[in-house]
Parts: structure tokens; sequence; C-alpha cells
């Protein structure tokens, strides 16, 4: 008789990351400041994680959607515009959503626009009916050319997107956009833009049931606290109480300062957690309402 069939219970977390391109140093440089580390294999393809049980697959970056559908990955670094491109031909195909953004990372930012040549006289997206728009996100666009009520063809090219209109292929593009230098070069203009785009860590759409679901919230925490990090600063400085009620009235973004009375007479010290930027023009400000001795800190890690 056959031994009882057992689920399958998986206690390492693989995360799906781009081999090469623009994704893959960022990611892997932010799961590395997430404390893991890892062995690289010779292949290069399976990198066996070695401060924790978090390996990491290296791959093309339009795979990522699929190893989570498919749970080959666990969880996976990827732009939203493939994400979500993706998630819509899933929709048009019948099947069940089966990832999602479980956090947006901040960097690989761009835009997903609609560009034209330079030498239309752009009046709105009416302009677009009847036309032929060359893409890589098919779904993205199909589905904005609906809500928008135009209807053109969509002519769906895996790269070098921006020439097809001066090879006669298109007559406008919906095309990746970051500093905007390739569509000038190819005398193209955006004209709107359908999405803005970051890496996301993308993940299923329910929780891991296995050991996997506390190593995947503890990746979230740690993640959670290097995001906060790189956009917080600590900034101190001393106040004679009855300055800071205006002091406070300059620090709308800081979280509840700690304030410590000195010589248990008026004078205060106070250290509050900023996020943005602190600038010299807001220290100058804060100088004028009465703090004394600003200093602003770099924030080395963090944790809620
Ligand atoms: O081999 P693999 O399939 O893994 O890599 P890939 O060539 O498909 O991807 P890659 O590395 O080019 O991009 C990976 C992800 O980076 C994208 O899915 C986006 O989420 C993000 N990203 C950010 C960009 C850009 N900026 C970007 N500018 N991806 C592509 N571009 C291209 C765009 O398609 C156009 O050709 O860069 C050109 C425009 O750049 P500018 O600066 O001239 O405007
Ligand atoms: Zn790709």
């Amino acid at each position: 008789m056959s031994p009882p069939a057992t689920a399958v219970v998986r206690d390492r977390l693989r995360i799906a990351i781009q081999k090469s391109g623009r994704l893959s140093d960022p990611a892997r440089a932010m799961l590395a400041s997430c404390g893991l580390s890892w062995r690289e294999s010779r292949d290069r393809l399976f990198c066996h994680g070695e401060s924790l049980p978090i390996d990491l697959l290296l791959v093309r970056d339009d795979d990522i959607p699929g190893l989570i559908a498919d749970g080959i990955c666990d969880l996976g670094v990827v732009g939203s515009n493939v994400l979500i491109e993706q998630g819509g031909e899933r929709i048009a195909r019948g099947l069940a959503p089966a990832y999602r953004p479980w956090r947006e990372l901040g960097f690989g930012g761009c835009r997903l626009d609609v560009a034209v040549p330079d030498d239309w006289e752009w009046t709105g997206t009416a302009q677009l009916q009847g036309k032929r728009i060359a893409t890589s996100y098919p779904s993205i666009l199909a589905q904005w050319l609906l809500e928008q009520g135009i209807d053109a063809d969509v002519v769906v090219l895996s790269g070098s997107v921006e020439i097809a209109p001066r090879l006669g292929q298109a007559d406008a593009v919906c095309d990746l956009v970051s500093s905007g230098a390739t569509l000038a070069a190819n005398q193209l203009k955006a004209v709107t833009t359908l999405l803005e785009s970051q890496a996301v860590l993308a993940g299923p759409i329910a929780d891991f049931k296995d050991a996997r679901g506390e190593l995947a919230a503890m990746l979230l925490r740690r993640l959670d606290g290097v995001l906060r990090q790189k956009d917080s600063r600590l900034l101190l400085f001393q106040a004679q109480r009855s300055q800071l009620a205006g002091l406070m009235r300059l620090l709308p973004d800081v979280e509840a300062p700690t304030v410590m009375q000195v010589d248990g007479g008026d004078s205060l010290a106070l250290q509050a957690l900023c996020h943005g930027s602190m600038t010299w023009q807001r220290l100058e400000d804060l100088k004028r309402a009465g703090a004394r001795g600003l200093m602003v800190l770099p924030v080395e890690r963090m944790l809620a």
C-alpha cells in the first residue's frame, strides 16, 4: 500500500529577481540591506541563502509573474508595468489573479507613455482614433483605449518600439520612458501617461500557510524598516518651552518628537524623526523660530 499523500511543506523562501538589467543591482542591494546574503552558484541562476533560508532565482523580468503564479517562486522583484500587463493578460484569458504587489520599492521608476511624432500638433487623445500604436504593453494599452472610447490598432512589438513610426509600422507608440532621451532621438514626443511604474515586491494573492509565512513576514518587517530608513533623518535641537508650539508648526512632517527637560528649567532638548529632505532653508527657518544646536543625523537601521 502506498503511503498517504502529504501536503508539500516548504520551509525556504524563494525570491525571483532580474538576472541582468535595470532592476538586478538595486533588487540585490535592497535584499542585502534586509540582512540577506547568498552563496553564488556557478551557473548564477540560483543563489542559496546563507544568512537566512531565503534563496534567489535569477531570471528575465518578464518571467517573474508567471513563476509566482506557478508556485516556482514565492516572491519576485519586478516592475509594476510588467506585473500589471501580465495580470491583465491573465484576466483576458479567463484566469484568476495569481499575484499582487506586496510593497513598492522606490526604484526602477518610469512612465508608460503614448508618444507621437514631433510634428503632430497634439490636440487630445481623440487624435489616436483609427491610428496604429506600437507597444510591448498591449493589455494596458487596450484597456486604456477602451476607457478613452478610442478605436485604434494595437501593434504588438517585443522591442525597438520607438522606431516603429519611422519604419512605417505604426503611427504612434506606447512605451516606457524615463529620461525621454530615446523618444527625442526618434523624433517622438510623449503626449499622455498611462501608468507611473516602479519596482515592486510581488507575491501571491494569499499569505503562505507554512514556514514561508514567518519568513515572508520577517522580510516585510525588515523591508519596511529599510524603506522608512531611506526616507528618514533624525533632527536634534534645543529650544525654550515657550517656542515649542511655533517650532512644531514648522515641522508638520516629523513623528511625535521626544522632548526632554534640560536643567529642570524651561530649556528643552528635542529629538524627532523627519521624513523627506531637511534642507538648509528649513534649518534656517527653525533657527529663526528659536531652535539652537540644530543637528540632522542619518538613520542607520529601523525596526518598528
Ligand atoms: O532581459 P530582461 O527581459 O530581464 O530585461 P529587459 O530588457 O526586459 O528589462 P530592462 O532591464 O530594460 O528593464 C527592466 C524594468 O526596468 C522595466 O520593466 C521597468 O520596470 C524598469 N525601467 C525603468 C525601464 C526604464 N526605466 C526604461 N527607461 N525599462 C525600460 N526602459 C527603456 C524603455 O523601454 C526605452 O527603450 O529605456 C528606454 C527609454 O529610456 P529613456 O531614459 O531614454 O527615456
Ligand atoms: Zn524583459
